[in-house]
């Protein structure tokens, strides 16, 4: 019996594995209580891992295409070796020919949690900065404006809350089963909750106030409760005067949003926002657990500072109910073995998205270089918190198809479906094709791995010791058991890293000869072996006291609280937050509006899946096997359109085909797509789009042009603000 962190999704639940007398490996509960994961989390995810692991379609040993053109279906086995050799002789052609820039990179630690910032060190030691991840337009974003806001991503603690407000968060029994249950537990002892969602979802019926706002309108109905916290001064005066710059301007920026306005505006009654800010203000702690809705949205950057603003001039970081972040206190950080000292600042400036979007990138992360290393230690200078230093992806992708600003000729994804974790997928498709070198490292030949040159097996969490999570930001570790050997001959994340490292000539960088030196010296300062070390469930982590008199302050570059961020005035954007209607909304765009009258919205996670994960043929994918659109009965009548017949579903940048069914939860006159739907059992290539994935996934209709980014961080809005029609196939 082992207890193990389940890595089939993003919350890392602790759950007790056992192999059976039959081989098979059964998940469950875990059964001893711990720290970080209330009882009866387990979800069907997880209870069907060990068919995901020994499912037929799995990745077994290196692949390579033999095949004459780019996404021909021609695998053909060859060892490690060979593989390991081919690519890093190919790689060193094309950095010698076009410079080692030309090697860029999406990595998903969400889904393997065991290099430890290795991989970041190899490209750091090549010489490019072109690191990406599906993590730009999920949590790695919000913690950039955390750490403009207050030097790091703050984690909502549920135990210390007494009064949650949630953006979205549709959780349940089979999504983030842990935070579920950590929810049911804080209402059971009277803890409040505010559910902001256009949908009347099971969360929105348990809370105590539901504003059910029109989709992508989160910062203006932010701005309306700050407004009313200041006006009828509930914030915390003491913290304010001591920790915060820029209340006055705060001040004067939230009288532009009157409660009548911001009613106006995102279709919530005035009297019920006012009620929910005087609840969040008054009857805290309060807290705002992360969310990604607001991480998706056209004004995606005020709403996330917003949100951080709420957070501050209540006292939530003060009392306790959000903590923030900080590199672990008793490991070897991620940071320092990431090694971003060692990247040279010519190279760090040319990243890609530097010049349009710089705020993720080095050069707008370099404001908080000499803060991090004040409070975190100069050997945090480059703290990596949640994820950063991020390549823009719509520029990567456009380097990759287009060679400009300069070529992207080689491609490296580690578990993550690059081709279509984005916006505007054919651009992505495009930038792929034009590929010289193409290497996934995956569990499964996904849309992306489709298109590549080798695939390389990844273990499954059942199968490697670890402890997580992979990145910084979180105030605890936990550590999960190996409960079996990898299938075939998969193999660990740093396996690949460093041999590839050798094979560059990189190896004294290396010492670690494999993940377990690797992971004993990150645990090294506990004075522990892993051994000793996995006996203990969780590690937390000291976090130091911010706002005590004279202490350390936040890694901010005043030191305290930015209500008026300074790192954002530098890069030539609003300090403020603000709300500015969307360009494609029937407000801002009658015209377009009666020619595509939907308000498209992506996302609502369905249970069996984990983006584009879990699509193999099995008990997951039996429990939603189509891809699903979601209208309200009134609006498809309106349109002509029954339940369970397939429909197109277009907007100005592409349609997709999807299965409709209605649905009383979905605000009239919008529709719902999913995310990451593909059919692995179709043959893959070009001929059937990928396995659908050109015919059925999101990014197909989501445009990544200027209108549908986010103007601060660059990052595609999939929440409101995208007009669509619907109709029958
Ligand atoms: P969604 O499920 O996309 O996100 O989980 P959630 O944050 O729950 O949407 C949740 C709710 O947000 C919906 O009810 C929707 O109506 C509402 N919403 C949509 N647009 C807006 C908006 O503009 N404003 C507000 N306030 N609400 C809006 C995401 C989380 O789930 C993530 S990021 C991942 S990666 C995981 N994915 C996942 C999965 O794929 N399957 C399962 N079973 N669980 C998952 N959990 C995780
Ligand atoms: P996934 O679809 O989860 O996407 O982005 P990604 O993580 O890139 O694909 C992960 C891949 O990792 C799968 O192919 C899977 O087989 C593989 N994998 C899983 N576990 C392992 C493992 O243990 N080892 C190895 N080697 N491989 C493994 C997710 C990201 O996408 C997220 S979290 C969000 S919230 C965003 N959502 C989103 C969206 O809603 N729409 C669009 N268009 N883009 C999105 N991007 C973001
Ligand atoms: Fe695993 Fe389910 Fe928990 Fe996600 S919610 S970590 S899949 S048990």
């Amino acid at each position: 019996k082992k207890h193990v962190v389940c890595q089939s999704c993003d919350i890392n639940c602790v759950v007790e594995a056992e192999v059976k007398a039959d081989g098979k490996i059964q998940t469950r509960c875990i059964s001893e209580p711990h720290p970080t994961t209330p009882p009866n989390s387990i979800c069907m995810k997880s209870v069907n891992a060990d068919t995901i692991r020994t499912h037929k379609d799995r990745v077994l040993y290196p692949l390579k295409n033999v095949g004459s053109k780019r996404g021909e279906q021609k695998w053909e086995r060859i060892s490690w070796d060979q593989a390991l050799d081919e690519i890093a002789e190919k790689l060193k052609k094309i950095i010698a020919k076009y410079g080692p820039e030309s090697l860029a990179v999406t990595q998903s630690e969400i889904n393997i949690q065991s290099e430890y910032g290795t991989l970041r060190r190899f490209m750091n030691l090549l010489g490019t900065p072109n690191w990406s991840a599906a993590m730009y337009m999920c949590i790695g974003n919000t913690s950039g404006l955390h750490r403009a806001t207050y030097g790091s991503y703050s984690f909502a603690s549920f135990d210390d809350s007494n009064c949650l407000l949630f953006i979205g968060k549709n959780l349940g029994q089979h999504n983030w089963i842990s935070q579920y249950n950590a929810l049911k537990a804080a209402l059971k002892r009277g803890c409040k909750l505010i559910v902001l969602d256009p949908r009347r979802t099971k969360v929105a019926e348990m809370a105590d106030i539901w504003l059910p706002l029109r989709y992508g309108t989160d910062a203006a109905l932010f701005l309306g409760m700050i407004n009313v916290i200041i006006n009828e001064q509930l914030y915390d005066k003491e913290f304010v005067e001591n920790w915060c710059v820029g209340f006055e301007e705060l001040k004067e920026r939230v009288q532009e949003y009157p409660l009548d306005k911001v009613a106006e505006i995102t279709g919530c009654d005035a009297e019920e926002i006012r009620k929910a800010a005087v609840m969040f203000a008054t009857e805290g702690p309060a807290s705002i657990p992360w969310a990604v809705s607001t991480d998706m949205q056209k004004n995606s950057t005020s709403a996330i500072r917003a949100q951080c603003i709420l957070r501050a001039i209540t006292g939530s970081l003060k009392q306790g109910a959000e903590l923030l972040g900080l590199p672990h206190s008793e490991f070897v950080s991620v940071s320092q073995i990431q090694m971003h000292e060692a990247l040279p600042e010519e190279k760090k400036k040319i990243q890609l998205g530097t010049e349009r979007y710089p705020l993720l990138t080095y050069t707008g992360m370099s404001a908080f270089e000499e803060p991090s290393a004040r409070v975190y230690g100069e050997e945090n200078r480059y703290f990596h918190n949640m994820a950063a230093f991020m390549a823009n992806p719509t520029d990567m992708f456009t380097a990759m198809a287009s060679e400009k600003p300069y070529p992207v000729k080689a491609f490296f994804t580690f578990a993550s479906n690059a081709l279509m974790g984005f916006a505007n997928q054919e651009n992505a498709l495009a930038g792929l094709m034009n590929q010289e070198l193409v290497v996934c490292y995956d569990q499964f030949i996904n849309p992306t791995a489709q298109l590549a040159d080798y695939i390389l097996p990844g273990d499954h969490w059942l199968e490697r010791p670890v402890v997580t999570p992979n990145w910084e930001g979180i105030p605890f570790a936990n550590t999960s058991q190996q409960v079996v050997e990898p299938a075939g001959e998969a193999k660990d994340e740093y396996y690949v890293v460093r041999e590839l490292a050798i094979r560059m000539g990189l190896e004294e960088h290396f010492p670690w000869k494999d993940r377990a030196e690797l992971m004993n010296y990150r645990i090294s300062p506990t004075g522990k072996d892993w051994e000793e070390f996995q006996k203990q469930f969780t590690y937390p982590s000291n976090i130091p006291d911010y706002f005590a008199p004279g202490g350390v302050g936040v890694a901010t570059p005043s030191g305290k609280v930015e209500l008026y961020s300074s790192v954002l005035e530098g890069l030539g954007y609003d300090p403020l937050p603000y709300y500015k209607e969307p360009e494609q909304t029937p407000i801002s765009d009658p015209e377009l509006a009666k020619e595509y009258p939907l308000t498209l919205f992506a996302g609502l996670r369905e249970d069996p899946g984990f983006n584009s994960c879990y699509m193999q043929e099995g008990p997951l994918r039996n429990v939603e096997p189509d891809p699903v659109a979601l209208l309200h009965p009134k609006t498809a009548q309106s349109l002509g359109l029954p339940s369970g017949e397939w429909i197109w579903v277009e907007t100005t940048h592409g349609r997709l085909k999807l299965l409709l069914k209605h649905d009383g939860a979905q605000p009239e006159g919008t529709i719902r797509i999913p995310h990451g739907r593909w059919c692995p059992e179709q043959e893959g290539g070009p001929e059937t789009g990928f396995s659908g994935a050109m015919l059925h996934n999101d990014a197909m209709v989501l445009s990544d042009d200027d209108w549908n980014l986010d103007p601060e961080q660059g990052l595609p809005n999939l929440r409101g603000g995208i007009l669509a029609k619907a109709y029958k196939c």
